[in-house]
C-alpha cells in the first residue's frame, strides 16, 4: 500500500465532508498494513496541513475544516481498539495539554497515541487547559515527562507560564518537558526560550527522543 495514494484518497474524501468514505479508506489501509504511524503522519497530518491551506486562502470555509478535523478525530478513534485494548505493563508515564487558550490538540493526541504504541501510559488532556489544572495533574500523575503543544506564536507566554508554574511546583522533582507545535517547527530555539527541555518536530521524533531521555 502506498502512503501516497493513501494520502490523495483521504483528503478527497475529507474535503468532500464524507466520513463513511474517509473511514472506508482508513479501513483499507490498515487492512492493507499501513499502522498508526503511517496513518498518522502520512495520511492525516498532511491532510490537515492541506485543509489549513485552503482555509487560509478562502479556498473552504470554517466548516469545512471543521468537519474536515472532526473527521480525522472519528478515523483516529477507530484505531483505539488496536491501541487500547491490548494488555502491557507501562513503565513510562507522559502527561500531556494544550494549555490556557491553546485549542489545537490533534498533533498533541497523535503523539500521545504513537507513545502508547511505544509502550508509555500517556495521560491526554486535550485542548484549553487551565494553567493551574494542568500543574495539579502532573501533581498528581506524577508522570516521567510533560508535553504541551501551542500552534500559534500569541500562546508562548502562556507556555512559558505554564512550565514555569511546573517548574515552581515541584522543583527539583519536575519532570521532564517538552514542548512542540507550529511555532516551533518555524524556530527550535523557542523551546529554550519558553523554559522546556526540548522540542521536537513530529511526533515519531519525539517519541524517540522522549525514549532516549527517559529510557526504556
Ligand atoms: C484544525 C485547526 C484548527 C481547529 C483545531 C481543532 C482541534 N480540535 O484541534 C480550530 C478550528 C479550533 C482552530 C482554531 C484556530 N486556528 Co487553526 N488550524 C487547524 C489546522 C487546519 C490543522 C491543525 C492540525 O491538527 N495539524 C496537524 C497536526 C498533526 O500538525 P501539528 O499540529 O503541527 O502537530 C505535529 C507537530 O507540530 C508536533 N507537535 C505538536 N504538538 C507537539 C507537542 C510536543 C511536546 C512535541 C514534541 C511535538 C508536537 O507533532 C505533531 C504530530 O506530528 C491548522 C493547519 C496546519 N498547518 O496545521 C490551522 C492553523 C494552525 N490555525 C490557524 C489559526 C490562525 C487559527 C485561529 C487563530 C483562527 C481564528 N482566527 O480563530 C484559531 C486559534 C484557536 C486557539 N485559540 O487555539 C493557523 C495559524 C497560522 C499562524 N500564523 O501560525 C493555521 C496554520 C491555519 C492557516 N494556515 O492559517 N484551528
Amino acid at each position: 500500500v502506498s502512503p501516497a495514494d493513501v494520502a490523495d484518497d483521504y483528503l478527497a474524501a475529507v474535503l468532500a465532508g464524507d466520513r463513511r468514505r474517509a473511514l472506508r479508506v482508513v479501513d483499507a489501509a490498515v487492512a492493507a498494513g499501513l499502522g498508526v504511524r503511517g496513518l498518522y503522519m502520512d495520511v492525516f497530518q498532511p491532510a490537515l496541513r492541506e485543509v489549513g491551506r485552503l482555509w487560509e486562502t478562502n479556498a473552504i470555509g470554517v466548516a469545512d475544516e471543521h468537519l474536515a478535523t472532526a473527521i480525522t478525530q472519528s478515523a483516529m478513534s477507530r484505531l483505539y481498539d488496536a491501541l487500547f485494548t491490548a494488555a502491557r505493563p507501562a513503565t513510562r508515564r507522559l502527561v500531556a495539554a494544550c494549555a490556557d487558550t491553546e485549542r489545537h490538540e490533534v498533533g498533541l493526541r497523535m503523539l500521545c497515541d504513537i507513545l502508547e504504541e511505544d509502550g508509555w501510559d500517556t495521560v491526554f488532556l486535550g485542548a484549553a487547559v487551565p494553567v493551574e489544572d494542568v500543574v495539579a495533574m502532573v501533581r498528581q500523575r506524577e508522570p516521567d515527562a510533560v508535553a504541551l503543544s501551542a500552534s500559534i506564536a500569541p500562546h508562548l507566554p502562556r507556555l512559558a507560564a505554564t512550565i514555569a508554574a511546573i517548574r515552581a511546583d515541584l522543583g527539583e522533582r519536575a519532570p521532564l518537558i517538552c514542548v512542540g507545535g507550529r511555532p516551533f517547527l518555524a524556530d527550535p530555539s523557542l523551546a529554550a526560550r519558553v523554559g522546556a527541555d526540548f522540542t521536537a518536530p513530529d511526533a515519531v521524533s519525539a517519541t524517540a527522543e522522549l525514549r532516549r531521555r527517559v529510557g526504556a
